[in-house]
């Protein structure tokens, strides 16, 4: 899963790609480079972010999605928001997931995925953006997160989502420390046994700065070994900025795990 912000604000590349041509056109970029799903964000959600209009957001997402639709993107086209209305938009213009980091907050989201067709993403977070780092305390918190997510699951297969259309994603950096991100990661497959696909979204996060000591633009080695190992331990799907790095990443590790015929070589994107 390629990220596109449409975003003036977003912690690794805001106001990059605030132009719809220019989000278009990395959207593109991705997808040549092997992203399956583009994920198109028109909010912020990093810590302390300002909250976004619906107004706002579809006039920073919906030209993008129609744009890559226009374009004949074949990469599956997945909207990041919390909002129902924001979703049904982005599903008419060509949207077919939806990423909700807020698990259903919107009460009619789940009606909005169940009326679009799409596959929805379902992420845990503590608290809220705004508030999400002020000191989070777990007593074990794979299991609180996993117990989280199951909640999450069932009430979105009560509301009408088929349940293999739902993707559920720990929400790494989303009110955790650095040891939490760490043992989540880690203990990835715990959460394997809810029985749905799993998301991980480590790149270029800050526990990755933590560790590394390095700034955002430069956490490349450190977002490599968030994503394989986090493949090993049962991640499905990585949400990433740098496609074709994570890409090559896969495609050797999962060589090495045996679950890809290296005898076949990757055709360089
Ligand atoms: N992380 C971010 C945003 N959306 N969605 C899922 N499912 N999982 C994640 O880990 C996740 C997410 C934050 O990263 P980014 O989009 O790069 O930044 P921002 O929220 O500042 O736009």
């Amino acid at each position: 899963m390629g990220i596109v912000n449409v975003t003036p604000d977003s912690f690794s590349d805001g106001g990059e790609f605030l132009d719809p041509e220019r989000a278009v056109a990395h959207g593109l970029r991705l997808a040549g480079e092997g992203a399956d799903v583009l994920d198109i964000g028109g909010e912020s959600t990093r810590p302390g972010a300002a909250e976004v209009s619906v107004e706002e957001e579809l006039r920073r997402v919906v030209p993008v999605i129609e744009g890559l639709t226009e374009a004949g993107c074949t990469a599956t086209i997945s909207i990041d928001t919390s909002k129902a209305e924001v979703a049904d938009r982005a599903l008419a213009a060509g949207a077919t997931m939806v990423n909700d980091v807020t698990a259903l907050s919107d009460e009619r989201m789940a009606a909005a995925c169940v009326r679009g067709d799409a596959s929805l993403v379902l992420m845990h977070m503590k608290g809220t953006p705004r508030t999400m780092q002020e000191n989070p305390v777990y007593d074990d918190v794979v299991a609180e997160v996993r117990e989280f997510l199951a909640e999450a699951l069932e009430r979105a297969i009560r509301e009408g989502v088929p349940e293999e259309m739902i993707w559920l994603d720990p929400g790494i950096g989303f009110g955790k420390t650095v040891a939490h991100n760490l043992e989540l990661i880690d203990r990835l497959g715990e959460l394997r046994e809810l029985g749905r696909p799993i998301v991980l979204g480590a790149s270029r996060k800050r526990f990755i700065g933590e560790i590394t000591g390095r700034e955002v633009g430069e956490r490349i080695g450190g977002t490599l070994a968030a994503n394989v190992l986090g493949v090993a331990r049962g991640a499905a799907m990585l949400r990433v900025h740098d496609v074709r790095e994570a890409r090559e990443a896969l495609d050797v590790a999962e060589a090495i795990i045996g679950t890809r015929d290296w005898r076949e070589p990757a055709v360089p994107r």
